[in-house]
């Protein structure tokens, strides 16, 4: 069931692929590295790869948020809670400073974005491998991915390679303009930027989908041309 949708969303039906323009072509690719990456603040930084199987899997519905406006709802994600990786993992083998609550989550198409360590820490963020059943499709973030419903979209780092624990800001860049990016981002509260009301950039924000859902789907089009 999917809850009342949040102020200035509206429902787009099936999941579009969906990011800043420059990402549009990237596929990246996890031949090269396949492990999840701990690094910062921390005692030792640590590669993760097996270790995640062995976590204990649950499943979340929710509707996924993004800050241009569109929402596609009643997602059933399979993975493993962030909290159950971060205490069960992370800090037993990495040993974050206790002071490093500023994280820092990148991808391998150089995506990156930042949550306060108790925002990640909620029982309903998760890194999912698979969605509605299925294996994450290579245009959702496979082969894992971040899904932190109460926050926009762009929280939401797919093919996640690496989770930076800092005490404080190291001078981490959005991946965006900076306006563009709140620390929290919280669907809730409407938090889609830094310098502008919500509200306002509801109306910035919209024209942008239907171009760059079709930018994203011909960058996948063309690629699957050419992988034959
Ligand atoms: N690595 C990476 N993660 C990303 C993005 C991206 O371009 N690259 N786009 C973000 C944005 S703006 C949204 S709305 C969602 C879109 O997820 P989807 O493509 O699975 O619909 O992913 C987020 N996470
Ligand atoms: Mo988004």
């Amino acid at each position: 069931m999917s809850l009342p949708l949040p102020k200035g969303q509206f429902d787009i039906g099936e999941m579009p692929r969906f990011g800043l323009t420059q990402f549009a072509n990237r596929f990246p690719s996890q031949d090269d590295d396949p492990n999840l990456h701990i690094s910062g603040d921390v005692e030792h930084e640590v590669a993760l790869s097996e270790e995640l199987a062995n976590l204990h899997r649950v499943e979340i519905v929710a509707d996924f948020h993004c800050v241009t406006t569109w929402s596609s709802l009643g997602l059933r994600w399979q993975g493993i809670l962030f909290k159950h990786v971060f205490e069960e993992l992370i800090r037993p083998l990495a040993k974050p400073d206790e002071n490093a609550t500023f994280v820092i989550l990148k991808a391998r198409d150089g995506a990156k974005a930042s949550l306060p360590l108790s925002d990640l820490l909620q029982d309903n963020v998760i890194l999912a491998d698979r969605l509605n059943d299925q294996p994450l499709a290579e245009q959702h973030g496979a082969p894992l991915r971040l899904v932190a419903p109460d926050h926009y979209g762009y929280k939401n780092i797919k093919y996640i390679n690496r989770i930076a624990f800092h005490i404080q800001n190291p001078g981490y860049r959005p991946s965006g303009f900076r306006f563009m990016e709140h620390p929290r981002a919280r669907v809730a509260y409407e938090e889609r930027g830094n310098v502008l009301p919500g509200w306002l950039l509801r109306y910035a924000y919209k024209p942008l989908i239907t171009p760059t859902i079709k930018l994203f789907a011909n960058a996948t089009k063309h690629r699957d041309q050419d992988n034959g």
